[in-house]
């Protein structure tokens, strides 16, 4: 008897820079767990890169030095698809048609639009307010049923799910699912170790401000060293890490690493001054990340295996996606070709 399918997983990374604790904490530690159970697509997206502009030099490095650290992390390019979003055609054509589909009013609403554009709204490219589509597309053309997703996109997939929605709705058909989230960790999101209130980042201009999963030892140990903190102990309880972003942001990382609870790490750590638990975070970071960064380096020696590693994953992904978009062409009335 055949084994029911597993239901499928698709998420992506952009490659806009290292890779830091917080896409390694909010998304790609989930990324290896998540083979286990699921059918798994893994993208490096640089279609989505590009939407800011890049220096294309620094795209094509920072496009395998991510792949090399999701193999690093432990994707399984086997058991998991990992392969990069430009190579698959059906990304940038699905997107278009779902530029038909989303109306303007669903895209005015999203906030990581207004939070990047800022105040140079006029001068923001086409592509970052349409960038919600092309996401759509990424995930509707594999017809994934879950996308595991840091708290920060969650708006983008209900975005997703109202046009494959509309899509079905116009067309009168039920071609597309509607996608879940996956929010899975308890450090569902990394912010800044020098400000508690801004989210961990590539592009936040001070490296000081995230742990890149390429940081020497000794830079992991100063950064965390350096972290802004507040001049009181450490509480026994997380209710008393309220209104102490940094403090809270620190203990959830070493819960996230640990693979503990807040109030666990409370409890071992109650009382203790942030001098003896930094050195203890440190640590477990060091620990964690030493054997991802080695493999992560010694996979960049070897540039031409890491592009067969992404050429033999966009062949797989495309032979998914070719009976989709023949589906969805067929369905919006264009001739076969
Ligand atoms: N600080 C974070 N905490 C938890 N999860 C995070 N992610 C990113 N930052 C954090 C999650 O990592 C995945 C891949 O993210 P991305 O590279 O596609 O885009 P991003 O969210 O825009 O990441 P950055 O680092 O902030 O990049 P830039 O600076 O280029 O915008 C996503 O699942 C994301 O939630």
């Amino acid at each position: 008897m055949n084994a029911a399918p597993k239901p499928r997983v698709y998420s992506a990374v952009q490659p806009t820079g290292n890779l830091h604790l917080g896409n390694y904490l909010g998304a790609i530690k989930n990324w290896v767990d998540l083979q286990d159970g699921y059918d798994c697509l893994y993208n490096v997206a640089d279609l989505h890169a590009i939407t800011e502009q890049q220096d294309p030099a620094a795209l094509r490095a920072h496009t395998r030095s991510v792949a090399a650290c999701l193999l690093g992390a432990g994707i399984d390019p086997e058991r998991s698809i990992l392969f990069v979003q430009s190579h698959v055609s059906g990304h940038a054509e699905l997107a278009w048609i779902f530029n038909c589909v989303a109306r303007l009013g669903w895209l005015n609403r999203m906030t990581q639009f207004k939070d990047k554009a800022g105040k140079h709204r006029e001068n923001a490219s086409a592509g970052l307010y349409v960038y919600p589509n092309l996401m759509a597309a990424d995930i509707l053309l594999y017809k994934a049923s879950h996308v595991p997703v840091g708290e920060d996109q969650r708006q983008h997939l209900e975005l997703c799910r109202d046009i494959a929605q509309s899509f079905n709705s116009q067309y009168g058909t039920q071609t597309f699912p509607l996608v879940e989230p996956l929010i899975l960790g308890v450090a569902a999101r990394v912010m800044s170790l020098r400000d508690g209130s801004r989210k961990m980042s590539k592009s936040e201009p001070s490296d000081a401000s995230r742990i890149n999963l390429t940081d020497t030892a000794e830079q992991i140990q100063t950064k965390i060293r350096k972290a802004r903190t507040d001049p009181d102990p450490l509480p026994g309880a997380p209710g008393g890490l309220d209104a102490r972003p940094e403090a809270r942001n620190l203990v959830g990382i070493y819960a996230a690493l640990g693979n503990k609870t807040p109030a666990a790490v409370c409890a071992k750590f109650d009382g203790a001054q942030f001098s003896t638990f930094k050195e203890a975070l440190a640590d477990l970071t060091v620990a964690a990340l030493a054997p991802i960064t080695r493999e992560m380096d010694r996979l960049l020696r070897d540039p031409g295996h890491i592009d067969t590693v992404l050429a033999a994953g966009a062949e797989r992904a495309r032979d998914l996606a070719a009976p989709v978009l023949a589906e969805v062409k067929h369905t919006v009335g264009f001739l076969p070709g």
